[in-house]
């Protein structure tokens, strides 16, 4: 049962997530980057499918020995059951066994595993030491570090009265993230193996459009998991398990094919397609030209930088922009430099003119008009430029003050410049009277 569940999951997950990475080994044998394709574009990347809890350390609330000592000497040939078992090597001909505590009835065992970062996950399995096991188990998840749990799968032998659940819950389209109770009176074949699995995605409506369904993508991930073990029985009990695993992949959100340990000691992941953030969920500075959005198996949804002629290293992203533009562009550039100004740095501010013998991306793209405050406005004149030894090309235009002229610099017909104010001085033309 076990692997018919891991099989279905890995043909969800694996089928929707790797065949991105499929197809680079089939076409891309000789270049090493998993995020670009043979053509050089971006594709979609994915960390390797991992046995997350493999040697984790798990918090639990209780393991044998730490009280009555005659106890763990009594049920057990081996007395050493500590918590490192639960996540060692599992193999089937030598298990390796973690023992609780005996626990009175109606109290019960957690076991906590951290991930110190989000994962997506395909399934959690546990397998115990011996039939004997918990009437009821729940599996709950953090996404949160820890500070909030959210129920993945119940399982009792009464749902109703232990977790308040319905054994026959069913789930569709409008509930795909609540957890099930699964009754196990009903389900004996599954609850007399020794290993109890959860599959994040079967019977999930939207598990076969997990590209695009968000609800299911936020479902399956998770930086914590619990399960709580509960005592129902009179008598002290006590529980074993051998193996908890958790098969998933650290988060990239398709946008990193591994994920690292980071300079603050963090697992964060190796961001590519121009994405930042511990799970690439949000593209890196001066990249705003789109909208970020996960990475699909058609469409790497790169993020793309901004167009500011070189004249700014900031910007913003306008969703109204992107719109209007069809879908194409909605970066901003912010506090553009050497006198340009626009959306994309690529016109001269006022009282500049642009000079046509340069590039736009050029830091000299952009002349002073000089003219001396009567005009704010000029064109370039290549000529004049030339003539001028490439130091100025301006002709003002619309000189005001009664002043004409290339630089606004004489006084119009009828008028006669005041001897005693400077040329930049509104006043400076006077009117024959
Ligand atoms: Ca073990």
């Amino acid at each position: 049962m076990f692997f018919i569940k891991l099989i279905f999951s890995f043909v969800l997950i694996s089928s929707s997530l790797c065949s991105a990475n499929r197809w680079y080994r089939m076409f891309n044998t000789n270049h090493d980057d998993p995020c670009i394709d043979r053509h050089k574009r971006f594709q979609r990347c994915i960390p390797d499918f991992i046995n997350a809890a493999y040697q984790k350390p798990i918090y639990v609330t209780s393991t044998c020995g730490n009280s009555p000592k005659e106890f763990c000497n009594l049920s057990q040939l081996n007395q050493n059951h500590p918590i490192d078992y639960l996540t060692d090597i599992n193999n089937p001909n030598n298990l390796t066994c973690w023992q609780s505590d005996l626990i009175k009835q109606n109290d019960n065992v957690s076991l906590i595993l951290s991930f110190k970062k989000k994962f997506e996950l395909t399934y959690i399995s546990l397998q115990f030491c011996s039939p004997n096991k918990p009437d009821s188990m729940a599996i709950f998840k953090s996404m949160d570090m820890g500070l909030t749990w959210i129920p993945l799968q119940y399982y009792s032998n009464n749902c109703e009265d232990i977790f308040n659940k319905s054994s026959n819950g069913l789930i569709t389209r409008s509930n795909e993230q609540e957890a099930l109770c699964i009754d196990t009176k009903s389900q004996l074949l599954t609850m007399s193996e020794t290993r109890i699995a959860f599959s994040t995605l079967e019977g999930r409506p939207s598990a076969y459009e997990f590209d695009t369904s968000p609800v299911l993508q936020d479902w399956v991930t998770a930086t914590d998991i619990k399960i709580i073990l509960l005592s129902s029985n009179i008598e002290p009990n006590s529980y074993s398990l051998a193996d908890f695993a958790v098969g998933g992949r650290c988060k990239c959100n398709g946008h990193a094919s591994k994920c690292i340990t980071n300079s603050d000691g963090r697992l964060v992941c190796d961001c590519k397609h121009n994405t930042a953030g511990d799970e690439c969920e949000r593209c890196k500075d001066f990249h705003y030209d789109r909208p970020w959005a996960r990475a699909t198996q058609r469409d790497a949804n790169e993020c793309v930088v901004c167009n500011c002629n070189k004249h700014s290293t900031k910007c913003r992203f306008n969703l109204e922009l992107y719109k209007m533009s069809g879908h194409k562009s909605g970066g901003v550039c912010i506090d553009c430099q050497h006198n340009t100004a626009g959306r994309s740095c690529h016109y001269c501010r006022e009282g500049f003119t642009r000079d046509l013998t340069q590039s736009m991306t050029s830091i000299n793209a952009c002349q002073a008009c000089n003219c001396n405050n009567h005009s704010q406005q000029c064109r370039f004149n290549k000529e004049l430029y030339l003539l001028s030894g490439r130091k100025s090309g301006g002709i003002c235009i619309q000189c005001k003050h009664n002043t004409v002229g290339r630089h606004c610099s004489y006084c119009k017909e009828t008028f006669y410049r005041d001897p005693n104010l400077s040329i930049t001085h509104p006043d400076i033309c006077k009117g024959n009277q």
